[in-house]
């Protein structure tokens, strides 16, 4: 039934980077035709491996646009936990910008304000979602402009080390 919202997840996975293989800490999933069909927990190492990679599915993931001059920029995503135990996201990485941070809206003197948390949990079986006036990526430091129809990679990193590499089509607002 999650078959379809799976096979896109790891599409965006498996199409973030060649790097993918030295950055993921299951990188032997990478092998094996299987990998695109089944998303099932089974007896073999290789699938039970790919099975963990699984319980983070991101989807819908991107970023805005940027004009010249300006070196901010925010990104979004829907994340799944499709697995037992809470997963807790501690940091963002890439190579786009400077600074890649979590942050979080809230009301201020009833005015939006922005502040950086520490991490994000995502319960078993729930959809976290970074929204414009939630929780959101914060990009600091912007690298090159961020273009329509590009897009840049960017690693989620998981409490205890885990690397899960996306890629975030940029987005004209
Ligand atoms: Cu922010």
């Amino acid at each position: 039934m999650k078959s379809p919202i799976l096979t896109l997840s790891l599409a965006l996975i498996l199409s973030a980077a060649p790097t993918l293989a030295s950055a993921h800490a299951h990188a032997e999933v990478q092998d094996g035709d299987g990998l695109k069909n089944t998303h099932q927990l089974s007896t073999t190492d290789a699938q039970s491996q790919q099975a963990q990679i699984d319980h983070l599915q991101v989807e819908n993931a991107y970023v805005k646009a940027t004009i010249p001059g300006i070196k901010v920029s925010s990104g979004y995503m829907k994340m799944t936990n499709t697995g037992e135990s809470p997963i807790r996201i501690v940091a963002v990485e890439t190579s786009a910008a400077k600074h890649a941070e979590i942050h979080r809206m809230f009301m201020r003197d009833s005015k939006m304000a922005m502040r950086k948390v520490d991490s994000i949990e995502i319960q078993p079986k729930q959809t976290f979602e970074l929204t414009p006036g939630g929780f959101h990526l914060m990009f600091m430091g912007v690298a090159q402009q961020f273009k329509a129809n590009e897009s840049i990679s960017l690693t989620l990193i998981e409490e205890g080390g885990s690397r899960h590499s996306i890629n975030m089509p940029i987005v004209k607002e």
